[in-house]
């Protein structure tokens, strides 16, 4: 429970020393019809990213997965995962790492000039197209990690890694749930501090969208979570896709 890990926190915890993958386990629970709980674990042996690739999670790292039942249509959903990238920088930059968000929701270090990778989030739900029933928000953090036990080709960096010292995994857990719950809940706030801490716009971008590729100037973000490039002939809406920083 909460009380157990020590956190007052907006939700219920689920903690476990180890787990496969804590959104597996908080969709076991979705099936069971529970609602408010984060599922909490030291460590992953199954951790999982998006297209069934694998995220590294060993002990020391904050991997956590937030379920909630949101009165919302599926196409509102990706405003929690920007929320979510929010609360993690937001809670990053009080720990003094100066983390930024590269649209749509990788949250970012420089290291020696570098973009390196704090943060993986996977949102995953299910329900009908005018309502979801559930959501799960799975939020994995490099946090306590000795970069050398994730994978090398991956650019990834950890908090304690930029700090050069631990960060308290239990007051960085309680800033990033209670700013995911207060933030979460209002979708212009999540845009406006999105917007502050995005290094994607004003840049040239390049992003590999199902349709094929787009270039130019990302300009903006748009609810619920797409971003607005400037193409130079016209300004596109691009709702997902990998996106790269030219410059
Ligand atoms: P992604 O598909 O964007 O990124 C996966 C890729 O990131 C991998 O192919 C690998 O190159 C790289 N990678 C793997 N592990 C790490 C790591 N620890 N740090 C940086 N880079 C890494 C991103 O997927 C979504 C990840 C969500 C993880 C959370 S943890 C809690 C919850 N439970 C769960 O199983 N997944 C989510």
């Amino acid at each position: 429970s909460a009380v157990a890990y020590g956190l007052d926190a907006p939700f219920e915890i689920e903690y476990h020393d180890a787990v496969p993958s804590t959104n597996a386990r908080a969709r076991e629970l979705a099936d069971e019809g529970a609602s408010d709980v984060v599922v909490l674990a030291d460590e992953q042996t199954g951790g999982r990213g998006r297209l069934d690739r694998t995220w590294h999670s060993p002990s020391g790292g904050i991997w956590l997965s937030v379920l909630f039942r949101p009165d919302v249509p599926m196409a509102a959903t990706p405003v929690f995962t920007l929320a979510a990238a929010v609360a993690v920088a937001r809670a990053a930059r009080e720990a003094g790492v100066e983390a930024v968000i590269k649209w749509p929701n990788d949250v970012l270090v420089e290291v020696d000039g570098e973009e390196r990778k704090l943060v993986g989030i996977l949102t995953e739900m299910e329900g009908e197209a005018d309502r979801v029933s559930w959501v799960v928000v799975g939020i994995g953090i490099n946090a306590n990690v000795d970069p050398a036990a994730l994978p090398s080709d991956a650019g990834a960096t950890s908090l304690s890694a930029v700090k050069g010292a631990p960060v308290d995994r239990r007051r960085f857990t309680q800033r990033v749930l209670e700013t995911f719950d207060t933030v979460g809940a209002d979708p212009e706030a999540v845009l406006d501090e999105w917007r502050e801490y995005a290094s994607t716009l004003g840049r040239r971008v390049r992003i590999d969208t199902p349709g094929g590729d787009i270039t130019g100037e990302a300009v903006d973000i748009e609810y619920p979570g797409s971003l607005v490039v400037d193409t130079g002939e016209e300004r596109v809406t691009v709702a997902a896709g990998d996106c790269d920083h030219l410059r």
